[in-house]
């Protein structure tokens, strides 16, 4: 009989599947119903300092191939979302706290708060494309994204993972700076920076101009980056970008994943992707032969790490 169950780095899921930043996890309800529905852990909204209302509307856009958003990052800060962490917690999922803040201190303290609050384990959002002062400093340069790290971790108990951007000339070399700093593991990928222009009114559809784009047609990047990224650390990937059935999850596996995360495909199907998705993998490991997802993990690099 095959198993879907994962331990990474501690935290015991029933299945490999996650509930991605950004999408029915802003209150502790929905996060607990998306657990209901299968998800085997679950990913905050990302999480700072201050409530911020987020950018202007349109902050949404569903085009063909995927969605393209720009948030903004709106949250209620950390003291009050704290609350939904303890509710989310019911669950019976690990619940990954995601922070971004504007400075290490900033992340640090989230991280900290984050933990105090009971999350699982910290995600530290360091690749949103289109807040700034949120994200792109803190996370494009490998010796900033070892320094945020190596900060964020100092006092942590629970497990870090670092969120990279593929909005980089070489993301490896982040995922090495963050396993340097002390990550326990790494979330590949963010969005891909993009703009939807309407020709009607001769102008850019997001208020905020340009947004992450996210869906299936991100779904080869996503891919080229956790192969890339398996190459060059030890550390485990979180594997996420347009993830919508189990062959779909299986090839981030294959590329390196230990686990993957699911957004946009909650957005368009609704959170029972996650049975689906489970369902869907568990009958490829029975046809194939394989026990346990740690054994498909890498096995599209032939000769392995
Ligand atoms: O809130 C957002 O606009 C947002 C965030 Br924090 C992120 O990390 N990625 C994204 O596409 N949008």
């Amino acid at each position: 009989m095959a198993r879907l169950s994962v331990d990474l780095c501690g935290l015991r899921m029933k299945n490999p599947t996650m509930l991605a930043s950004g999408v029915l996890d802003e209150t502790g309800k929905s996060m607990v119903a998306v657990a209901k529905a299968g998800a085997g852990a679950i990913v905050t909204k990302s999480v700072g300092r201050e409530p911020r209302p987020g950018h202007g509307n349109p902050c949404v856009v569903e085009l063909e191939c995927g969605l393209l958003n720009a948030m903004g990052l709106p949250n209620p800060g950390i003291e009050a979302f704290a609350q939904e962490i303890r509710e989310a917690k019911k669950a019976g999922v690990p619940i990954i706290g995601s922070v971004f803040g504007g400075s290490e201190d900033e992340m640090a303290g989230l991280t900290m708060a984050m933990q105090r609050a009971g999350a699982d384990a910290v995600e530290l959002n360091l690749s949103c494309p289109h807040a700034r002062g949120y994200g792109t400093e803190l996370g494009s340069t490998p010796e900033a994204v070892e320094s945020v790290c190596r900060r964020a971790k100092q006092d942590l108990k629970v497990p870090l993972f670092a969120k990279l951007t593929p909005n980089t000339p070489s993301i490896s070399a982040l995922a090495v700076a963050a396993a340097h700093g002390g990550a326990d593991g790494v979330v590949a990928i963010n969005t891909l920076k993009g703009m939807a222009i309407s020709t009607e009114a001769r102008m850019p559809i997001l208020a905020n101009k340009v947004g992450g784009l996210s869906g299936p047609a991100i779904k080869p990047v996503g891919l080229r980056c956790v192969y890339e990224i398996y190459d060059s650390v030890e550390i485990p990937i979180i594997g996420v970008g347009g993830i919508c059935s189990g062959r779909d999850a299986l090839e981030y596996v294959m590329a390196g994943a230990s686990a993957v995360q699911i957004g946009t495909a909650v957005w368009t199907e609704g959170p029972g992707v996650f049975s689906k998705v489970c369902r869907e993998m568990l009958a490829f490991m029975e046809e194939n032969g394989f026990k346990t997802v740690g054994e498909l993990v890498g096995v599209a690099h032939a000769g392995g790490r």
